[in-house]
């Protein structure tokens, strides 16, 4: 009896491990509010990494991801970990990937071509059609830094808007992406606490002229219907985390 109970207790480690590992991810995120803005450098070390609470950043892989384009083979060939929080204006969103090849060479109006974040916005929360509606909105950071906007408005689909920031560093075995997005952008998007619009991410991994693709939700990152939420919570970064110490980007590191 003894090692049967022992036996079905390893076989419910086994199959809990099973289950976190294949666990999907999470359809929403929890943007805390930041009084400080970070600096949009590429550089982390201006985010309190450590006191982003679980619902407020996404790890990203082949496993909890859906790869609708090309394979992600492990962690070292692409994982991402994405970080959001807001102000009053600006969306701000971090992004540490690991990746075994980076590509960089396309320009701007190519840059899904390169290693890239991709962010779906849709600011009334209502779904509707991409591109086509006003408030659904594309925003493209490439390992370049380069920020690109995809709408269809007046006939304009993609354009590079100043207003929208992007940063990025190499790393030893991957890329940071950092961006910020000024949502007055999208209408009638509430960046106020308690307020949530639309939302889902998807990654480009170019890797030696070979295009990958992983979402966070859906299997068609232009169906708004599939994607998530991003909530504005009312905690400030820090305050909401009393107790908590901040650490610093090199302490993570460690
Ligand atoms: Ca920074
Ligand atoms: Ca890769
Ligand atoms: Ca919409
Ligand atoms: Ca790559």
């Amino acid at each position: 009896m003894r090692s049967r109970i022992a036996l079905a207790a390893l076989w419910c480690t086994v199959a809990a491990c099973f289950m976190a590992r294949h666990a999907a991810a999470q359809d929403t995120l929890i943007a805390p509010r930041v009084d400080t803005a970070p600096t949009i450098d590429g550089e982390p070390d201006d985010w309190q990494l450590s006191l982003f609470t679980d619902d407020a950043y996404l790890h990203l892989d082949g496993a909890n991801g859906n790869v609708n384009a090309g394979a992600i083979d492990g962690e070292d060939d692409y994982s991402t970990t994405t970080y959001v929080a807001y102000d009053d204006d600006m969306l701000y969103v971090l992004v540490v990937a690991r990746d075994d090849a980076i590509e960089s060479g396309f320009g701007p109006a190519n840059n899904w071509e390169n290693d890239c974040l991709e962010l779906w916005i849709d600011g009334r929360d209502n779904d509707g059609a991409f591109p086509g509606e006003d408030d659904n909105v594309q925003v493209n950071v490439d390992v370049n830094g380069v920020p690109m906007v995809y709408r269809d408005a007046g006939g304009v689909k993609a354009a590079l808007l100043p207003e929208v920031l992007g940063g990025s560093i190499e790393t030893a075995d991957g890329w940071i992406i950092e961006a910020a997005i000024p949502m007055e952008i999208v209408p009638d998007t509430e960046l106020v606490a308690g307020g949530q619009i639309g939302f889902n991410i998807s990654f480009v991994d170019a890797d030696d002229g070979v295009w990958n693709h992983l979402l966070w939700l859906g299997d068609q990152e232009v169906n708004t219907a599939q994607w998530g939420t991003l909530a504005f919570s009312s905690d400030t970064l820090a305050v909401g985390a009393a107790g908590k110490l901040a650490a610093t980007w090199g302490d993570l590191r460690r």
